[in-house]
């Protein structure tokens, strides 16, 4: 029962830090399943500071790049994790 608590708790604590990074639209213009890399051209994100732009995203989980493709119109959440401006969740644009 605790653990199923302490579960519950970390499930809690990491959606609530999904929904607080704010989504940012982007365009696919590479990706790099090996080295779990997308290459992005995206609109200003404001919580990173960072001017419209094409730039290179870790991603995390890898499995974010499966079904992605080249020209892919995308919605996706970027944060700064360890110095790494990491993908975080990632989905096509309707
Ligand atoms: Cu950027």
């Amino acid at each position: 029962m605790k653990k199923a608590l302490t579960l519950f708790a970390a499930l809690a604590v990491s959606m609530l830090a999904l929904a607080q990074v704010p989504m940012a639209s982007g365009e696919v213009t590479k990706v790099d399943k090996a080295n779990a890399r997308v290459t992005l051209k995206h609109g200003e994100i404001k919580h990173l500071d960072m001017p419209p732009m094409v730039m290179v995203y870790r991603v995390r989980p890898p499995q974010l790049l499966d079904d992605l493709a080249v020209g892919d119109r995308v919605r996706f959440a970027a944060e700064r994790i360890d110095g790494n401006y990491t993908v975080t969740a990632l989905s096509k644009a309707p």
